[in-house]
C-alpha cells in the first residue's frame, strides 16, 4: 500500500512537471510579446543597431527599424546551450552558431519601407520580426 502511494506520488509529480514544460513553451511567445514591446532600433551613424538577448527566445521579439539602412543585430548570449544559440535567417540565407556566452553581430542588409526579415532559432520555434518603415 505504501508503494503504491508512494508510486502515485511519483507518477502526479512527473505529471504535473510535463504539464509546466508543456504550458511553459506554449505560453512563452504570448507572455514574451506582453512583456517586450517592440523596440526601435538605434540609429548610430549610417547604421541602425539593436541588442538581442537571446535565451530560450530572442528579446525583443518585435524590432522596427528605419527603411534603406543596415541593421546590425548585436546577439548576447550568456550560458546560452538551447536551440536558440543557432540563429537563422532563411530569406537572407544567414545562419549562425552563437557562442555560448560572447556577443554576435549579425548585419542585415537595408531593406525597403513596409519590407520585413524574419530570425528564426535552429528548430524554428522562437523567432523575431524586423520590420522596415
Ligand atoms: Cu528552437
Amino acid at each position: 500500500m505504501k508503494i503504491k502511494i508512494a508510486l502515485f506520488a511519483v507518477v502526479l509529480v512527473l505529471a504535473s512537471a510535463v504539464w509546466m514544460a508543456v504550458s511553459r513553451n506554449s505560453a512563452a511567445p504570448f507572455g514574451e510579446k506582453n512583456a517586450a514591446r517592440s523596440v526601435v532600433a538605434t540609429l548610430v551613424g549610417d547604421k541602425q543597431i539593436v541588442e538581442v538577448n537571446v535565451k530560450e527566445g530572442y528579446q525583443p521579439r518585435e524590432i522596427i527599424a528605419k527603411a534603406d539602412v543596415p541593421v546590425l543585430l548585436k546577439m548576447k548570449t550568456q550560458g546560452v546551450f538551447d536551440c536558440t544559440s543557432v540563429f537563422s535567417i532563411p530569406s537572407l540565407g544567414e545562419r549562425a552558431q552563437l557562442p555560448s556566452t560572447g556577443e554576435t553581430v549579425i548585419e542585415i542588409p537595408a531593406q525597403k519601407a513596409g519590407g520585413s526579415v524574419r530570425g528564426v532559432c535552429g528548430m524554428g520555434m522562437y523567432s523575431l520580426v524586423i520590420t522596415f518603415t
